[in-house]
C-alpha cells in the first residue's frame, strides 16, 4: 500500500471537503479519490450555474476522469453541518480571514473541524521530502527556479511547484530521496498549520494583500510563520533577508526564539555569518570570514539591484545543503532566467530583445527601465489606476517607446505631456517591427547597442487571456525576425 492510500485508510471512512476547483483543488480531489478516499467538491462558481444538470456529467466537464468520479460528490452548500468531515481542504484563492471568512470557512469553524490547503495535506502524507519554501513579497518565483536551476546544476534530484503554478499534488511521489523547492504565499502559509520547510527563505516584506490580511501586522505575522520550528530535520534553517523594517523584525525575533539556524541576509549591509552584497559584490560570511564569491552584476539573467535578495538568499539555501561556492556561482551565471521576467529572448547585431511581459503595473515597469539604457520600449495595454506615473526619473534610458492597447489615448497624452518620443502602433506585431528597425537603424549611437523591450506596465486583457500569452507571443515574433 502507498502512502497516500496508508494517510486515506487511516481516515476511516470519514469524507474530506475539498472547495475550490482551481489546479490545486482539482489535483488534490484527483490524488484524494484515485487513493480511495470518499471526497466532496464545492465551488461558488459550479454551485450558481449547474444547478439543473447531473453530477457525474458536472464532474466530467471540470476534467474529472471517470475513475476519479466513482469516489466525488458534489458539495451542498445549503448544508450547514460539516462535523462530519475529517478535514476541510480549502483552495488560497478563498478569503480565509479578510474581507471576511468565506461561509465554508465559518461552518468548519462551527463544526471545529481542521482547515488546511494542500501544502499542509501533501506534507503531512508525504513527510520525507526535503523542503525549501521561499516566501516574501516580490522575487519568489525567480528566487525558486533559480535555486531549482542550482540543485539540477549540482545533480540534485528536484522539483518545483506551489504558488508558482504546479500544484503539489502534481508532484511525482514514488522517490521521496529528493528536494522540492515551494514557492509559498501569504494565502497559502495561513492555511498551514504545520507544516514548516526544512530551509524557509523569507525575501521581503511589502504591502500587498492586505485585502486579504487586513493590515500590514497580519500580513507579516502570516509570512513569519514559515521561520518556526521545521519538522527535526537536519537543515532546519531560516534565510531571512532583513533588508525591510517587516523582514529586519522576523530576522530579530527568529534570533531571540533561537528555534532554527538562522541566517541573515542584506544587500545593504555586511552580515556576520551570512550572505551579503556590497558593491554588486557577493560576499560569504557563513564561516565568519567574509569570502568575495563574484561580481553579480555580470549575471546577464538577473540583472537589476531588485535581483541581489533573490541571488544573495538562492545561494546561502545552497550553501545550507552543502554546495561549495564555486559550484553555486557556476550555476547562478548559467541561469537562463524566468520567462516572462527580464528574460532575455534574442541578440541581434548587439541589440537584445527582452521580454518583461509580467510587468503588468509601472512599478515594476521601473525596475527593468531603471537598470537598461537605450531602451526602445513597448508599453501599453489594460491600464492600472496611475497609468504610467512614477516612470518620469527613467526617461534618460529611453530612446523612443511604442505604444500598444487599449491605454494608447491616455499613454500619448501622458507622453505629450513630457515631450518623449513615441508611435502608436496598437499590436504587438507592429510594435515589434517598427522598435526592430529603429533600433538596428540607430546601432552605434552613444551609449551602446540598445534593447528592444516588452515591459507594458499594464495588464494584457485588453488584447490577451494573460501576460504568459503575451510573452509568448513577443518571443515568436522576435524569434521571427530577420537579421
Ligand atoms: N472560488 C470560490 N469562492 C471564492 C473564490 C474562489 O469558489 O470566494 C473558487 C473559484 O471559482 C475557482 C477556485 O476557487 O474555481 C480558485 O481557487 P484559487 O484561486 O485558489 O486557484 P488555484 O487554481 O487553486 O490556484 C492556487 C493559487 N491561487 C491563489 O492563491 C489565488 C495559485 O497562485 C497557485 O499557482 C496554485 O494554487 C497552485 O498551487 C496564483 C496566484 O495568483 C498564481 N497567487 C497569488 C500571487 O501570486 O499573488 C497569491
Ligand atoms: P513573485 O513570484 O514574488 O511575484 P517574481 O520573481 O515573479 O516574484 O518577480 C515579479 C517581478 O517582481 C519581477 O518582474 C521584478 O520586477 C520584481 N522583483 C523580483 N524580485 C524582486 C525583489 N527581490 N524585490 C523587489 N522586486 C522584485
Amino acid at each position: 500500500m502507498g502512502v497516500i492510500e496508508s494517510f486515506v485508510k487511516a481516515l476511516d471512512g470519514k469524507p474530506v471537503l475539498i472547495f475550490g476547483l482551481g489546479r490545486s483543488g482539482m489535483a488534490s480531489a484527483k490524488a484524494l479519490s484515485d487513493a480511495g478516499a470518499n471526497v466532496v467538491v464545492g465551488d461558488d462558481s459550479l454551485l450558481s450555474s449547474r444547478q439543473t444538470e447531473e453530477s457525474g456529467e458536472i464532474l466530467r466537464s471540470l476534467g474529472f476522469t471517470r475513475d476519479d468520479i466513482a469516489g466525488i460528490e458534489i458539495f451542498d452548500l445549503s448544508q450547514d453541518d460539516l462535523s462530519k468531515y475529517a478535514f476541510l481542504l480549502l483552495s488560497p484563492g478563498i478569503p480565509f480571514t479578510h474581507p471576511q471568512p468565506h461561509d465554508v470557512v465559518k461552518k468548519a469553524q462551527n463544526a471545529d473541524i481542521e482547515i488546511i490547503c494542500d501544502i499542509e495535506l501533501f506534507s503531512r502524507i508525504y513527510p520525507d521530502f526535503k523542503t525549501i519554501g521561499i516566501t516574501g513579497t516580490n522575487g519568489k518565483s525567480t528566487t525558486a527556479t533559480l535555486i531549482q536551476h542550482i540543485l539540477k546544476e549540482a545533480g540534485y534530484k528536484s522539483q518545483l511547484g506551489g504558488n508558482i503554478g504546479t500544484p503539489v499534488f502534481e508532484f511525482e511521489v514514488s522517490d521521496q530521496n529528493q528536494w522540492l523547492v515551494l514557492e509559498i504565499s501569504s494565502f497559502q502559509m495561513d492555511l498551514c498549520t504545520l507544516f514548516r520547510p526544512d530551509i524557509s527563505i523569507v525575501l521581503n516584506l511589502t504591502p500587498d494583500h492586505l485585502d486579504r490580511h487586513g493590515d500590514m501586522d497580519h500580513y507579516m505575522e502570516v509570512k513569519e510563520r514559515i521561520t518556526e520550528l521545521s519538522k527535526s530535520s537536519e537543515y532546519n534553517s531560516a534565510i531571512i533577508c532583513s533588508d525591510d523594517d517587516y523582514t529586519k523584525k522576523i530576522y530579530d525575533r527568529a534570533c531571540e526564539l533561537g528555534l532554527r539556524e538562522i541566517m541573515e541576509i542584506s544587500t545593504m549591509q555586511s552580515t556576520s555569518g551570512g550572505v551579503y552584497i556590497q558593491g554588486n559584490m557577493l560576499f560569504d560570511d557563513i564561516d565568519k570570514a567574509a569570502i568575495n564569491v563574484g561580481d553579480v552584476s555580470a549575471i546577464e539573467s538577473l540583472r537589476g539591484v531588485h535581483n541581489y535578495q533573490n541571488i544573495a538568499c538562492a545561494y546561502a539555501a545552497m550553501r545550507r545543503i552543502g554546495l561549495a561556492q564555486d559550484i553555486i556561482w557556476d550555476a547562478l551565471n548559467s541561469f537562463a532566467g524566468l520567462n516572462h521576467r527580464q528574460y532575455h529572448v534574442r541578440t541581434i547585431n548587439g541589440v537584445d530583445y527582452i521580454n518583461d511581459s509580467k510587468a503588468t503595473n509601472a512599478a515594476s515597469s521601473a525596475v527593468a527601465l531603471g537598470c537598461r539604457d537605450n531602451v526602445y520600449w513597448i508599453v501599453g495595454g489594460k491600464q492600472k489606476k496611475n497609468g504610467l506615473d512614477g516612470l518620469e526619473e527613467f526617461f534618460p534610458h529611453i530612446k523612443h517607446a511604442f505604444l500598444i492597447g487599449e491605454s494608447t489615448k491616455d499613454f500619448s497624452a501622458w507622453f505629450d505631456k513630457y515631450g518623449l518620443e513615441y508611435s502608436c502602433c496598437n499590436d504587438l506585431e507592429k510594435a515589434v517591427s517598427n522598435a526592430h528597425e529603429m533600433a538596428q537603424e540607430n546601432r552605434g549611437q552613444p551609449g551602446g547597442a540598445g534593447i528592444v523591450l516588452l515591459s507594458p506596465a499594464c495588464a494584457s486583457f485588453d488584447q490577451f487571456k494573460s501576460f504568459e500569452e503575451r510573452g509568448d507571443k513577443f518571443t515568436a515574433i522576435v524569434k521571427a525576425l530577420q537579421e
